[in-house]
């Protein structure tokens, strides 16, 4: 038999074709996709957000893991769906009008992703009206809005002000390196994090 830990070591270090190849066993043994999920994959995840956290992983080893994660994710989607497994809710993240830095925004969807969310990506340079479409269209229960430029922090303020009027019950999360705690509860946001591990562990938070 298999086991989970060395999945989860194959996963923490980016290797795609031997998660696919791990993932394929598990599933020929009879294994739960949703025990490979949850046991293997989103476990190890979780792992490499907490170190990253912690600054002892950086951005290059959590985009090999999410690679590798995604990869077996795909493997996994048909028997997820035949088991009738769900994802513990949508999530709609972008980076907001003016901005077009997008590589926290894509660590930020890696990880709620890792953290079983259904992420839209909203993409970057996103209108506060298209954060309330999108939000309606999937029926988002988290919206997180990402910037990196002092210019660009008005945007997230225009856009929390269009969600409320717009009556959407999201839960808004928002980040980035300019944007603080103290600037969430200005605008009225429901949570800040100051990192993508720590925003998916909001999220979750939120959402629970
Ligand atoms: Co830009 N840029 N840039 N840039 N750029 C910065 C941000 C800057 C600090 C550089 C500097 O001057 N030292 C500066 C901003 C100054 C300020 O406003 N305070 C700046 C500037 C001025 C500009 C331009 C205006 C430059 C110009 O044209 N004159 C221009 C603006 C374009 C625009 O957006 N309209 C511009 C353009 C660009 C590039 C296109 C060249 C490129 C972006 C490429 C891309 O994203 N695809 C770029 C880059 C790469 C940077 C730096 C070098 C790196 C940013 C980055 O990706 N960091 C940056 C300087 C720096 O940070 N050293 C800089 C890595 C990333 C993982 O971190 O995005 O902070 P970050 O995400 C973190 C957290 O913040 C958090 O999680 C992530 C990881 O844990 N987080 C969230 C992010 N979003 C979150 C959301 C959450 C929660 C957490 O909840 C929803």
């Amino acid at each position: 038999m298999t086991d989970y830990d060395t999945l989860k070591v194959a996963m923490k270090s980016g290797k795609v074709a031997e998660v696919k190849r791990l993932v394929d066993v598990f599933l020929s043994e009879g294994a739960s996709a949703k025990d490979i999920l949850n046991i293997g994959l989103l476990d190890a995840m979780n792992e490499v957000g907490q170190r990253f956290k912690k600054n002892e992983v950086f951005v290059p080893e959590v985009l090999v893991a999410a690679r590798a994660m995604k990869a077996g994710t795909e493997l996994l989607k048909p028997h997820l769906i035949k088991a009738g497994v769900q994802a513990v809710a949508t999530a709609i993240m972008g980076t907001v009008k003016g901005d077009l830095h997008d590589i926290g925004k894509n660590l930020v969807i890696m990880m709620l992703e890792g953290a079983g969310f259904q992420v839209i990506d909203a993409g970057v340079d996103v209108t506060p009206e298209k954060f309330v479409d999108l939000a309606k269209q999937h029926n988002a229960k988290v919206i997180g809005l990402s910037a990196l430029l002092t210019t660009t922090m008005p945007s997230m303020k225009a856009a929390v002000e269009t969600i409320r009027a717009a009556g959407i019950p999201a839960k808004v999360i928002i980040g980035g390196a300019p944007v603080t705690q103290a600037y969430c509860d200005s605008i009225g946001a429901d949570g800040y994090s100051p990192d993508a591990a720590s925003a998916a562990d909001l999220a979750r938070s939120l959402v629970a």
